[in-house]
């Protein structure tokens, strides 16, 4: 994070991290098409022919609070294929929190578990814990057969730290939701430790609440 008391600006980047086709890009596509035209910058993916991200993609966010604050969110997506580790640990570089896309397909467990236990040794290289860190939780894809039930993933849920969310990413469904939980955790956190609440006089409901109408609600699940 960066922080400009005097021209009170804050610079957050926040990281979706998952394994190759969760749908990390898919959730990035959607909150573009959703957010106001002025908050959302240009979406950069940078896809291979074979549907799968090579580097990382990045949306610029930007708006201004209700009491003159302006935040700027670099949200970058991670490359799941194994062999892209390095760029993985780049991009982690810095981040403020991490939105973690695991696939609901049963076939995916495993591809999830690795990738989980993989953002855990790329925090720790990077000097990071992930228990210091905001992460949220997205199981993605909860439209397609064979998933694992929602019995199973609120289990999961009672059992974990994190909050979680379940999502149908190329319906825009959950979306949203997934990335105000994770701002939530974000600012909590910051605020704990940076006092932005005082020094800044926003609340993080408020925050929230200013972010959450750069949003058009026609296009959000009922
Ligand atoms: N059925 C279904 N397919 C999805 C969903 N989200 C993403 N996909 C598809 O999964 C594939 C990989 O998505 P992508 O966002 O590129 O994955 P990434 O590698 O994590 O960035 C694409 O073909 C998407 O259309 C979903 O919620 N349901
Ligand atoms: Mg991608």
């Amino acid at each position: 994070m960066q922080i400009d008391f005097e021209k009170r600006e804050i610079q957050l980047k926040v990281v979706y991290y998952g394994p190759a086709l969760s749908g990390k890009t898919t959730n990035l596509v959607a909150i573009h098409r959703i957010s106001a035209p002025s908050t959302c910058g240009h979406l950069m993916t940078l896809d291979t022919r074979d549907d799968r991200t090579l580097f990382f993609d990045l949306l610029p966010m930007h708006f201004e609070t209700d009491s003159g604050l302006s935040i700027t969110i670099k949200v970058f997506t991670v490359p799941g294929q194994v062999m892209h580790n390095a760029t993985r640990r780049l991009v982690l570089q810095g981040a403020d929190s991490v939105a973690f896309i695991a696939d609901s397909q049963v076939s995916e467990t495993m591809a999830n578990r690795e990738s989980f236990l993989d953002l855990k040794h790329n925090l720790k290289e990077n000097g990071l814990d992930i228990k210091g860190m905001p992460v949220v939780i997205q199981f993605n894809k909860r439209d397609l057969p064979n998933v694992r039930s929602d019995a199973e993933i609120d289990s999961l849920t009672s059992k974990g730290r994190e909050p979680v969310f379940k999502a149908v990413a190329t319906r825009g469904e959950g979306v949203i939701e997934t990335f105000m939980g994770l701002l939530r955790l974000t600012w909590e956190r910051l605020d704990a430790w940076h006092d932005l609440e005082g020094k800044f006089q926003v609340s993080g409901d408020r925050l929230l609440e200013s972010l959450s109408r750069q949003f058009s609600i026609t296009d959000r699940e009922a």
